[in-house]
């Protein structure tokens, strides 16, 4: 088959549909139902199709499939501050750039001053996983087991760390201008004020797209969905599962 160039090939060329990944495409941090997978492969035959996720791409990749980039028009990770069309990779920005050597090392010592003094019942490898747009922080740290995951959110949602972590550092570091994203269940982001998912947008501005459909799970205020759902120019899904999300493209499509 010859690679996509352009987007003539599809019934909408003017629509895309944006998607989320956890929670919107597949269970969190798990895999890809295969029913998702022809739901996606039906939808790319009738508009463009991306996702915008908050993970770095090799993530995406365990939980999209290893021909993730040759099976979305636009692949955004990071927010799409690191960003694929047709597998190509587009020009973007760095967290490190914005913020400077200096700056990230008070940031990175404060974090892991702060996660030493954390009392949680269990501490795992991999505190600061340090990415290309941002930085995720996890107080348990990121390789914990899937059952350590899971326990280490329900103790969470009762002790309130990571809200608390949030406000001592928004404290701490009041002049860096960075936003502080609680989107997954073990961390959150940390990134450039602005840099939230509707980054991405500056990706397809010059597509002119007339409808750009967004789905995600997380659109409430505080939610790393919120900013891209609320966008003027978004027509936005708030989902409740991946079957929630094919039921709505059904109803679409
Ligand atoms: O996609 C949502 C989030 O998924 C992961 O969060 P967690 O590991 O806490 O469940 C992270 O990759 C995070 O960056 C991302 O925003």
């Amino acid at each position: 088959m010859s690679p996509v160039t352009n987007f003539s090939d599809r019934v909408h060329p003017d629509t895309i549909c944006l998607f989320d990944v956890d929670g919107t495409l597949t269970p969190a941090r798990l895999v890809i139902s295969k029913e998702m997978e022809e739901t996606l492969v039906e939808l790319r035959k009738k508009c463009v199709i991306g996702f915008v996720g908050g993970s770095d791409l090799s993530k995406q990749v365990e939980q999209l499939g290893p021909n993730v980039l040759k099976n979305f028009d636009y692949c955004f990770s990071e927010n799409g501050l690191t960003a694929y069309k047709f597998g190509e990779q587009l020009a973007s920005q760095s967290f490190i750039g914005y913020l400077g050597e200096e700056r990230y090392k008070k940031l990175a010592n404060f974090v892991l001053r702060y996660i030493a003094d954390m009392d949680i019942p269990v501490k795992r490898g991999t505190f600061i996983e340090f990415r290309n747009g941002m930085i995720n922080i996890s107080p348990i740290g990121r390789n914990c087991s899937h059952p350590e995951r899971n326990d280490f959110e329900k103790f969470d949602l009762e002790h309130k760390l990571r809200e608390k972590f949030v406000t001592a550092l928004q404290n701490e570091f009041p002049d860096y201008g960075l936003t502080y994203s609680i989107g997954g269940q073990i961390s959150f982001d940390v990134f450039p004020t602005g840099w939230d998912k509707t980054y991405c947008l500056r990706h397809i501005e010059q597509e002119n797209f007339k409808t750009i459909h967004f789905f995600g799970d997380k659109t409430f205020k505080g939610g790393n969905d919120y900013e891209i759902y609320t966008h003027p120019l978004i027509t936005g899904h708030a989902v409740t599962s991946p079957l929630d999300t094919q039921k709505i493209l059904e109803e679409l499509f």
